[in-house]
C-alpha cells in the first residue's frame, strides 16, 4: 500500500472548451465567453486556468507594448477575484501568418526574430498573471519534408530562443512540451528525452524542464507512464497534460482514461511514486469534447477526466504493493497481469 498521500491541484485552458471544428467541417457548438468558462472552471473544482499569450491578450500582435500590459493586468485582476491562478503562458507561435514554416526554426530570420519577440511578449504577460512558468508546444519547429531544413541548425536555434527567454527574466521556467508530429509530418523534438537534453544545452538548465501530454506520447510510440518517470527522475516534470489517444491517428485529446484504462492507472501510479504536485504543479487535462457532444454536455470531457483521475487515484493508492511485489519476486507476471486487472474491475 502507498503510504505517502498528497493532493492534487487541477487545470485546463479556455481551449479546453472547444466549439467541434474539425478539417472537415465548421463548429457544432456555440463559442463560450471567457468569463462563463473562468465561472464554470471554479465551480467544476479546478484550481487555475493555463492559457496561451492570446488567450490572455486577444490580437496580441497588434497592440502596443502598455495595452498588452493593460489587459493582463484586467484579467489578472478577474482571476484574483475568481480564486483562481494562472498555471502557465504559452505563446501560441503556430498561427501567425510569420511562422507557416516555423517559429524558432524557421529559415526565414524575419520570422525567428518574430517569433522569440512573440516569446518575450508571452513572458512579460507571466509576469502579470503572477505565473513564472512558460509552457513551449513546439508546434512548427519540424518539417514537412526533411531536406527542407538542416536539424542540427534547427536545434541550435532551438537554444538560442531559449536563451534569449532565460535572459529576459531571470525567474522565468520554462517547460517543454514535446509532440512527434502534427501539424508537422516530422517535429524536432519528439519526445521528453528530447525536451530535457535540449534543456541542458541552454544557458540555464536548472530553468529549463518539461510538459508531458499523455496523447503525445502514445502518438510518439511510448508510455506515458514511463515518460513521467523518466521526467521525474531528473526533477524536471514541471506541468502535465493528461488526455487519452488511441493510437496512431490525429491528436485526438480524449478524456482522461477514455481509450485504456491501465496506461490511465500507470500515468497515476507514475505520480504518486515520485510525489508529482508535491512543488506546487498543476495537473491539467488536454481534452476536447467528442465533436457530436451536445451544448448542454460541453464541459463533461473536462469534469470526467478528474473523476477518472480521483478515481484512479483511489485505485492506486489502494493497490497492494506487497502482494504485487511479491509476485515479482517469483517472476509470476501471469499472476501479477490478473492482479492488476482484477484491481481495475474491482470486486
Ligand atoms: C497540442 C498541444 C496544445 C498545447 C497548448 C499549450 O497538441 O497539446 O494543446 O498543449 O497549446 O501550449
Ligand atoms: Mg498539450
Amino acid at each position: 500500500m502507498t503510504t505517502l498521500s498528497h493532493s492534487y491541484k487541477f487545470c485546463f485552458g479556455p481551449w479546453n472548451i472547444s466549439e467541434g471544428a474539425d478539417p472537415y467541417g465548421p463548429p457544432t457548438r456555440p463559442a463560450q465567453s471567457f468569463d462563463w468558462k473562468l465561472a464554470q472552471l471554479k465551480q467544476l473544482g479546478f484550481d487555475a486556468m493555463m492559457f496561451h499569450d492570446d488567450d490572455a491578450v486577444p490580437d496580441i500582435d497588434n497592440k502596443s507594448p502598455q495595452q498588452m500590459v493593460k489587459e493582463a493586468k484586467e484579467l489578472g485582476k478577474k482571476l484574483a477575484d475568481a480564486g483562481i491562478a494562472a498555471e502557465m503562458v504559452a505563446p501560441r507561435l503556430w498561427f501567425s501568418p510569420m511562422t507557416i514554416d516555423g517559429a524558432y526554426t524557421s529559415n526565414d530570420p524575419k520570422a525567428r526574430q518574430y517569433a522569440i519577440e512573440r516569446s518575450l511578449k508571452c513572458i512579460d504577460i507571466a509576469q502579470v498573471l503572477k505565473t513564472k512558468l512558460i509552457v513551449l508546444w513546439l508546434a512548427r519547429e519540424g518539417t514537412y519534408l526533411r531536406e527542407s531544413k538542416n536539424g542540427r541548425r534547427s536545434t541550435e536555434y532551438l537554444v538560442a530562443a531559449i536563451d534569449k527567454m532565460l535572459a529576459h527574466d531571470k525567474k522565468v521556467r520554462i517547460a517543454i512540451e514535446p509532440k512527434p508530429n502534427e501539424p508537422m509530418d516530422v517535429a524536432y523534438i519528439p519526445t521528453i528525452g528530447h525536451a530535457i537534453a535540449l534543456g541542458y544545452q541552454t544557458r540555464d538548465p536548472k530553468r529549463v524542464g518539461a510538459l508531458i501530454e499523455s496523447a503525445h506520447a502514445i502518438l510518439a510510440g511510448l508510455d506515458p507512464a514511463d515518460e513521467i518517470d523518466f521526467a521525474m527522475s531528473f526533477g524536471k516534470l514541471w506541468s502535465l497534460h493528461l488526455n487519452d489517444q488511441n493510437g496512431l491517428k490525429f491528436d485526438q485529446d480524449k478524456p482522461f482514461g477514455s481509450n485504456n484504462l491501465r496506461l490511465a492507472f500507470n500515468q497515476v501510479r507514475a505520480l504518486e511514486r515520485s510525489r508529482y504536485g508535491a512543488h506546487g504543479e498543476y495537473v491539467a487535462f488536454d481534452v476536447h469534447p467528442f465533436r457530436a457532444t451536445k451544448e448542454a454536455h460541453t464541459l463533461d470531457h473536462l469534469a470526467n477526466s478528474r473523476r477518472t483521475f480521483l478515481r484512479l487515484l483511489e485505485k492506486a493508492r489502494a493497490f497492494d504493493d506487497a502482494a504485487a511485489q511479491k509476485l515479482v519476486a517469483d517472476r509470476n507476471y501471469q499472476a501479477l497481469d490478473q492482479m492488476v486487472l482484477e484491481h481495475l474491475m474491482g470486486k
